[in-house]
């Protein structure tokens, strides 16, 4: 399986993968939340 874009290199394309920053937080979370999703806390 090819791979288009992994932003964090975890092996889960970004379109797939939601935790970009590969925090352990689910990004839509902390979207929801009025936060950086890409803020690592
Ligand atoms: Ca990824
Ligand atoms: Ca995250």
């Amino acid at each position: 399986m090819e791979i288009e874009v992994d932003a964090d290199g975890d092996g889960v394309e970004n379109k797939f993968d939601t935790d970009l920053n590969n925090n352990g937080i689910n990004d839509f979370d902390k979207f929801k939340m009025g936060l950086n999703p890409f803020s690592i806390d």
